[in-house]
């Protein structure tokens, strides 16, 4: 091998994960032989996390898509049959525009996050459904209930710099798994730690993560809100809050106030299932030690009260005048720092331009139902990129019903022959990050990232930019928009007239692989109040949300399905079931490939050992975990790291991988959040018994 056909290429990880690394890919003659996690970028630090060391077994892997194919068997059997690209682009064409003869909006694109990347993931697709006239998809699986809570308090996805969270003397992790979920937001944690600062976890179960702190405390799922009320009214009522900050910079105190009076520990015990005290000595800690960061996640608004619960816990730091010091406040996602520039990668006035109706809005996490009962139009089409909603989406039952619809033409365009692919009449080749063009924001750090292509697409993989380009030109679509090369949109991605922006052109993040955002260091965003809510101010008081006819005030908003609050449905279905992330899987990417699924060993069920004893259960026994909407099979594990009452499956596995074809969303439920319409993945109950 000659030095000279060697190169290094800068990539940044593309999956959905607040970490967002900058990767080095080393490419001899045209094969990526080696990645790295770049030593520049501090946040990544030169180390990459278990699944992502393994990249090239991804993108090499033998079961990669590689040509275009359509199905020959039944929906959802898997069999399919090789055709060119030319073949598919004229079915896929001739069909959209047969439909959208008729009515566009009975096509809908559905998409999440298999990539990140702003080109990839939010720019020409768009583009093209609204040329088309497409319905709308709400993107609301993952993070829309909490993203709209903390707007309401906060004004936008904004918090502290997880980086100068190592100064900080008090950390409540909350609803987060950092060592499975965000490990390299959890290096500034453990240097927190090292630096002599005191670590709580806040979650149900006995997490990778909760292991590793001083102290954990395991409410009851979807019973976070409560508590965080009743840590303000042990604030209030303790004079331990910031009189000054609280005049200066928010917003509705005193209905605040008179809100939490009655929200005692005494109050919160029960719903949260933890002790008075400790409750009573949580908040007191927290009015006392300074500087105190709380890393909230998003396993806090899987639930009923998912958007309430983040609006809660957003006032805290302003009560205690957190904000004021760099290493205080809190954290939810940073992704609100980044200017991006949505109008322009988006175009949304393609849409208006050529058509007058409105269009039609589809929430992605009732897509079961969307294929079933959506009428005005009905769904005659789908076209599926970046997701899994066979394996993803909440009651999969549904799902699938919705999916094997004789009568929807359904196009899939993928790394793998996924859950979701089996479903589709059209199944197109992807290319993995190595072989396409990208630039990406991030959430869970400032730092902005260039993904350079290091290979040539493997077979006739084709990224999404290129199939919609491609399909624009065959349905005789001339807007410029539409045919714009991947570079001259990762050039638009972020609103240059944006002084945050400064220094995130494409030249720049070419040369040097990432920039940080143009934004003060040390950074205390709000330590003179500047909040980016309408008033300017922290609010209590959300003035925008009472006009949307909602309660103005943080409150209580209990789980749809949980003891206390649906005793009938607890009396048949006793356990409460959480399935977050397993470590060395990405959703469920990743969990088709060997190295992975070898490493969890199979689905798992974690139950606490009166329970076990109760139904005659002993561990690595097989389970039926069931309920009114399905049921699934995984492992026993046997454990005190859930409490009794509380089952655990670590997710997401493919169901056709599963034996039984069902994972933990058989039994998950189809109601939505309070406010936002996310799914409520942890807010389920079930029952258990030997298989
Ligand atoms: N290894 C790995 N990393 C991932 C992912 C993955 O699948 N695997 N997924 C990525 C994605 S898409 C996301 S959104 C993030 C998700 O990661 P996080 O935002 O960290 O959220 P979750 O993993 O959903 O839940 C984190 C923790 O919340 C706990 N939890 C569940 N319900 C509650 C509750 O009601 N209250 C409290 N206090 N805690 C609760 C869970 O037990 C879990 O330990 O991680 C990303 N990173
Ligand atoms: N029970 C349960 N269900 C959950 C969760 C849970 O905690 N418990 N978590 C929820 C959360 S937080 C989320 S974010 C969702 C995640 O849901 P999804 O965003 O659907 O995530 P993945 O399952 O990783 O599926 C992404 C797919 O995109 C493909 N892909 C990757 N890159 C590309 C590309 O460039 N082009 C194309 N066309 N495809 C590509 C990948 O191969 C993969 O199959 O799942 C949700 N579902
Ligand atoms: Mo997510």
């Amino acid at each position: 091998m000659s030095i000279a056909a060697s190169k290094v290429v800068r990539a940044a990880c593309p999956h959905d994960c607040p970490d967002t690394c900058a990767m080095e890919v080393t490419v001899e003659d045209g094969r990526a032989v080696k990645i790295r996690g770049a030593d520049d970028l501090p946040f990544t630090n030169g180390a990459l996390c278990t699944k992502v060391a393994h990249y090239l077994e991804r993108v090499y892997s033998d079961q990669r898509l590689l040509h275009p194919m359509k199905r020959v068997g039944r929906k959802g059997e898997g069999c399919f049959e090789r055709i060119s690209w030319d073949e598919a682009l004229a079915t896929i064409a001739d069909k959209f525009a047969s439909i959208a003869a008729d009515d566009p909006r009975a096509i809908l694109p559905y998409s999440y996050a298999g990539t990140m990347g702003l080109v990839q993931s939010e720019s020409i697709d768009r583009r093209f459904f609204h040329r088309l006239g497409a319905s709308l998809l709400e993107r609301t699986i993952c993070a829309s209930a909490g993203a709209a809570g903390w707007k309401a308090t906060m004004g936008a996805s904004v918090g502290m710099d997880p980086e100068a969270i190592v100064d900080a003397k008090l950390i409540l992790i909350w609803g987060g798994n950092p060592v499975v979920s965000n490990l390299h937001g959890w290096r500034y944690i453990l240097e927190a730690k090292r630096r002599g600062a005191k670590l709580v976890c806040i979650d149900p179960w006995r997490s990778q993560t909760a292991e590793k702190c001083d102290l954990h405390l395991a409410p009851w799922p979807g019973t976070d809100g409560a508590l965080a009320l009743a840590m303000m009214q042990v604030l209030i009522a303790d004079g331990l809050i910031d009189r000054d900050y609280i005049d200066a910079h928010t917003l509705g105190f005193d209905a605040l106030a008179e809100r939490v009076q009655p929200c005692t520990p005494e109050w919160a015990a029960p719903l949260t299932g933890l002790p008075v005290d400790t409750i009573r000595a949580l908040a007191r800690e927290y009015g006392s030690v300074k500087p105190a960061a709380i890393r909230l996640n998003y396993g806090l608004n899987r639930c009923a009260g998912g958007a309430t619960v983040m609006r809660n816990i957003a006032c805290l730091p302003a009560l205690i005048g957190a904000w004021r010091h760099p290493a205080g406040g809190a954290l939810l996602s940073t992704s609100g720092n980044f200017p991006v520039d949505q109008q322009a990668l988006e175009r949304p006035d393609l849409y208006t331009a050529h058509h007058a109706r409105a269009p039609r809005t589809i929430n992605m996490a009732t897509i079961g139902e969307a294929l079933l009962t959506a009428d005005d139009p009905p769904i005659r089409a789908l076209y599926v990129y970046n997701s899994n909603p066979l394996a993803v989406a909440p009651n999969g039952t549904r799902v699938r019903e919705g999916f094997l619809r004789e009568d929807l033409f359904c196009v899939v365009h993928e790394l793998f022959q996924t859950d979701t692919a089996d479903y589709a009449d059209i199944l197109l080749p992807a290319t993995t990050q190595l072989e396409h063009r990208d630039v990406h924001k991030a959430y869970g750090h400032l730092y902005a990232l260039t993904n350079e292509p290091a290979i040539a697409p493997l077979g006739e993989a084709k990224p999404n930019s290129e199939v919609f380009r491609l399909l624009a030109a065959r349905l005789g679509f001339t807007d410029a928009a539409l045919f714009e090369s991947d570079d001259e949109i990762a050039a638009q991605a972020f609103n240059r007239r944006d002084n945050r922006a400064l220094g995130l052109d494409p030249e720049t993040l070419r040369a040097r692989g990432w920039a940080r955002l143009n934004l003060p260091r040390p950074f205390a965003p709000f330590a003179k109040g500047n909040f980016p809510t309408p008033s300017g101010k922290c609010e209590f008081w959300s003035e925008s949300l009472a006009q949307r006819g909602f309660d103005p005030l943080p409150g209580w908003v209990p789980p749809h399905e949980s003891p206390v609050s649906s005793p009938a449905l607890a009396a048949r279905y006793p356990l409460a079931m959480i399935s977050p992330p397993a470590r060395n899987f990405l959703n469920t990417s990743f969990a088709n490939l060997p190295r992975f699924r070898e490493q969890e060993g199979g689905p798992k069920l974690e139950l606490h050992p009166d329970d076990a004893a109760r139904r005659g259960i002993v561990a690595g026994e097989r389970l039926r975990i069931f309920n009114d909407r399905g049921a699934f099979h995984a492992q026993a594990v046997v454990t005190e790291r859930v409490r009794p009452g509380l089952v655990v499956c670590p997710s997401v596995w493919w169901r056709k991988l599963s034996g039984d074809g069902e994972n933990a969303n058989a039994v998950t439920s189809p109601a939505l959040t309070d406010i936002g319409g996310g799914p409520t993945f942890y807010d389920c109950l079930v029952e258990v018994s030997k298989a």
